[in-house]
């Protein structure tokens, strides 16, 4: 009985190592076996991933010309150096929706930046100085905590960087933290500007960290650590980069997260990915998107309950292990 139990654990152990280095051996078929162990894919931790957005929203308020934004944009530029990264820190102004000059901070790191073959991996930091989706009306110009609005996405891009300080991949890997993505127009401005969104990732469009930077696919990560939650796909994300939509949810389900990552269209999302996609480089947008909910987000989006409370480990696992085994496959 134990034998049998022994030779069927063989038995997997040897169809999962199989099915683990597929990918690799039909893209480098002339590989040797050694190359092909060098493959293996890191293990995401989704413990560090959750202690990284618990320190952002420790630290208050991610609000643009504020104390505690000035603190956490050098403190994110410190950790991704810490992991090995080259850092860059855009500082620049732009004009939010009501003329306020806000001062913003784009982080990037870039691993291996001697690399040609680049994957431009990117998030927003910034957190939204309004709660004006809550249903408490008395609420809607309180600030959110963003835990999963902003720290969450950023959180499991600190883990991925983590790891990429561990052990290098084939691609070299540039992480943006974009700033002033959730200051856009709210209801009480008359204003139904979409470009009032977005502003770091436009002005990163605008001016690139690098004159000329290329990446060949981009990947935004925008409130990925919901409990339960249902990334759908995303509709601009299809209309500029439907391939690597397809090579993103087929490997979310390849590892067992076909449950987070489904297979249905979503709605189209004015994300810090458009201005991405218009600068030329095919990127995609990891949201979660609802047909059940007025907004199509999270019931606790920009409201004071997006807090630490709704983020779940599973689902940071499910989608920093998905971002991390694209990386690695490339
Ligand atoms: C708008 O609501 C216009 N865009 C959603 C993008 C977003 C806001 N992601 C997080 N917060
Ligand atoms: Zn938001």
């Amino acid at each position: 009985m134990k034998k049998t139990i022994n030779r069927k654990i063989g038995y997997l152990v040897l169809i999962i190592g199989l099915a683990a280095c597929s990918a690799k051996s039909v893209k480098h078929s002339e590989d040797t076996t050694v190359e092909e162990a060098s493959i293996a894919v890191p293990s995401f931790d989704a413990d560090s991933a959750y202690a990284y957005i618990e320190r952002q929203v420790a630290q208050g308020y991610r609000i643009p010309n504020t104390p505690a934004h000035r603190a956490t944009a050098d403190y994110l530029a410190a950790e991704l150096a810490r992991h090995g990264a080259s850092v860059e820190v855009q500082a620049g102004t732009v004009t939010a929706y009501d003329g306020t000059e806000l001062s913003i901070r784009n982080i990037i790191g870039s691993f291996s930046p001697e690399k040609k073959n680049r994957i431009f991996l990117f998030a927003h930091w910034d957190s939204r100085p309004y709660a004006d989706n809550d249903a408490d009306k008395s609420k809607h110009r309180t600030p959110i905590a963003g835990a999963d609005d902003g720290a969450s996405g950023v959180g499991v891009l600190l883990e991925i960087a983590r790891q990429i300080g561990q052990k290098q991949p084939d691609a070299g890997v540039d992480i943006a933290f974009f700033d002033a993505e959730d200051y856009g127009a709210p209801y009480w401005s008359r204003s139904t500007d979409e470009e009032t969104w977005a502003l770091g990732s436009q002005y990163w469009a605008r001016q690139p960290h690098k004159p000329g930077y290329r990446a060949r696919f981009g990947i935004l990560l925008d409130m990925v650590g919901g409990a339960g939650a249902q990334f759908r796909q995303e509709q601009f994300s299809e209309y500029y980069a439907s391939g690597l939509v397809k090579q993103v949810w087929n490997t979310a389900k390849r590892l067992g997260y076909g449950h987070y990552f489904i297979e249905e269209a979503g709605g189209y999302v004015n994300d810090d990915h458009l201005y991405v996609n218009r600068y030329g480089i095919p990127s995609i947008d990891i949201i979660p998107c609802y047909h059940d909910t007025e907004s199509g987000f999270p019931a606790y989006w920009h409201t004071v309950d997006d807090t630490m409370k709704n983020i779940d480990r599973a689902t940071l696992k499910a989608v920093g292990q998905t971002v991390l085994t694209v990386v690695y496959e490339e």
